[in-house]
């Protein structure tokens, strides 16, 4: 690296005269202007690096690549942090984060541009390397990946480089003053204004490229040949005010890795399976409608869900069999596993047994009657009741390759959770709020408890250390759904402990032993604290 005391020996350069003009800069120059000047060009540069990656490259917007491998890279502990600190706008935390670390370096930048051009192209230039590298490990990376981070290094040095011309040129000890500083407003106003626009016209190109009609987003579903069974009435209990029996789409839980959620399009898009099958295939979304459809209600849940937690949802699936689509393939004997991927290269590891035992293991393409919102995985998604969304809820999903446990791992095992992990049979206090403040004598308590592929057959309720009292069942919407509960307690007045235990179909009583969600989903009696006066 070159330093000021030992220049480069080319003729005069811009970079040459700026450092001659160093003292006088620098006594004249509000520390502002090289912040914005460092803050400006960053926009610039990806600004137009955004427009070319919604064009050619989505995932390899340098912002988007870095964000999203720092998501893979983080160790476990800290997703966890997110999701309990951040809940479902962890990926609104991270970019913010993004911006958080951007925007001061960008000014750096700009200081630096003014004492040491070179140094601060260099700077531009690392992290120009920084955004290429982590756009070529992103699974759907080409070459044309490296684009978006070339240009943000040309686009960003070339702005820089006038920038801090203009401006220095403003501080020549025989321009004046006045017009000096108009000169160097217009400019850094005129890029200012130029980086917004880049800004604004890159995502306004990704918006067209990208809309619901291009992808392919805009239809109806054709009417399932296996209807999901009715509902009997009184699925939900009157006295759960808090948890519809059904969740709306808008507020079914969210949880992936995906640092900006695939938009992927239906029309080009392809689920193979391979791996050891008789025959590989590979089926459009036209395909996959066109093969016969069910609907089931299925209770999907998180297994990071901590005790009492909110990370689970029940809604009414479409899709197609997913054995009827390993029959096409033909499975050969010694695969035990589903290792299956989305389009942003994440993973999961499904037992085989769990999609061919008979139940409703399904390439779901809609939820409550559309097709899958973007965030839930259109097109295609995978769903496999009674087990946790880690193993079997591939999103965004584009191949399912038939393995064995022994050669293939997936994206959660390798950071340290389970391979194999059913849903554990959990129930949840909903009414009355955890910390409420309530009248003594009679208090309702309700709630939800599940046990998907097997179903609930008891809820019981009490006041810590008092006796468990049996509550009153809702109707029973399906072994593979939540069911509601409630029950009537009689509290006198003070602190009361709360705790709810459920009992599935197998008869197996949930335990009490507390256990993390690492490695394979929390367990133990959910227990809130009210106080009656
Ligand atoms: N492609 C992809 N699919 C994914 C995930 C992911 O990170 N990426 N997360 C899984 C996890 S951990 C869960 S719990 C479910 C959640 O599905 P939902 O967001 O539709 O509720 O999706 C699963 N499918
Ligand atoms: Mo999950």
């Amino acid at each position: 690296m070159q330093t000021d005391s030992a220049p480069a020996a080319s003729s005069a350069t811009a970079d040459d005269e700026t450092r001659s003009d160093d003292v006088n800069a620098l006594r004249r120059r509000p520390r502002w202007v090289s912040g914005v000047v460092g803050i400006v060009s960053s926009a610039a540069g990806l600004g137009v690096a955004q427009i070319v990656a919604a064009l050619i490259a989505p995932s390899a917007s340098p912002v988007v690549a870095i964000g999203s491998s720092m998501i893979d890279l983080a160790p476990r502990g800290v997703k966890d942090f997110a999701i309990e600190h951040f809940g479902e706008n962890d990926k609104l935390a991270l970019s913010i984060g993004v911006i958080a670390v951007l925007i001061p370096l960008s000014a750096l930048i700009g200081v630096v541009a003014f004492r040491r051009v070179r140094l601060a192209y260099a700077m531009v230039t690392a992290l120009g390397v920084l955004g290429a590298v982590a756009a070529m490990s992103r699974p759907d990376a080409s070459p044309a990946s490296l684009l978006p981070a070339l240009v943000t290094v040309v686009v960003g040095i070339l702005v820089l480089r006038a920038l801090v011309n203009a401006a220095a040129s403003d501080q020549q000890p025989d321009s004046s003053s006045t017009a000096g500083a108009t000169r160097r407003n217009v400019l850094i106003g005129a890029a200012a204004g130029g980086a917004i626009v880049t800004l604004g016209a890159g995502i306004a190109v990704d918006r067209l490229t990208k809309s619901d009609q291009a992808l392919g987003r805009n239809r109806k579903l054709p009417a399932p040949a296996d209807p999901a069974p009715a509902v009997p009435a009184g699925v939900q209990a009157k006295a759960n005010t808090a948890t519809p029996w059904l969740t709306k789409n808008s507020k079914f839980y969210r949880v992936d890795t995906a640092f900006k959620v695939p938009r992927v399009n239906a029309k080009t898009w392809k689920l193979t399976v391979g791996g050891m099958v008789d025959k590989k295939v590979s089926l459009s979304y036209d395909d996959l409608l066109a093969m016969p459809l069910i609907e089931r209600n299925i209770t999907l849940a998180c297994v990071s869900n901590p005790v009492g937690g909110p990370y689970i949802s029940n809604g009414t699936w479409t899709g197609v069999r997913l054995t009827d689509i390993l029959d096409k393939a033909g499975v050969q004997s010694g695969a035990d596993q589903l290792f299956s991927t989305s389009t942003d290269g994440w993973s999961a590891s499904t037992p085989l047994a769990t999609v061919t035992d008979g139940r409703d293991a399904m390439i779901a393409v809609g939820l409550n009657g559309q097709q899958l919102a973007f965030e839930r995985g259109f097109p295609a998604r995978m769903l496999v009741p009674g087990l946790y969304g880690f193993v079997s809820g591939t999103k965004w999903l584009t191949n399912i390759e038939l393995t064995t446990f022994a050669k293939a791992t997936a994206y959660w095992t390798e950071r340290g959770w389970a391979d194999k992990s059913p849903i554990f049979t959990e129930s949840r206090i909903d009414v009355p709020k955890a910390f409420a403040q309530l009248p003594s004598g009679k208090v309702t308590v309700a709630g939800v408890a599940w046990a998907q592929n097997k179903g609930i057959s008891k809820v019981e309720v009490r006041d810590k250390d008092g006796d468990w009292k049996v509550a009153t069942l809702a109707a029973d919407g399906g072994k593979d759904v939540w069911r509601q509960w409630s029950v009537v307690l009689e509290l006198d007045a003070g602190r009361h402990d709360l705790q709810v235990r459920a009992t599935d179909m197998t008869g197996m009583t949930q335990t009490d032993q507390r256990a993390e969600p690492f490695p394979k989903g929390a367990t133990g009696w959910h227990t809130i604290t009210v106080t009656c006066a």
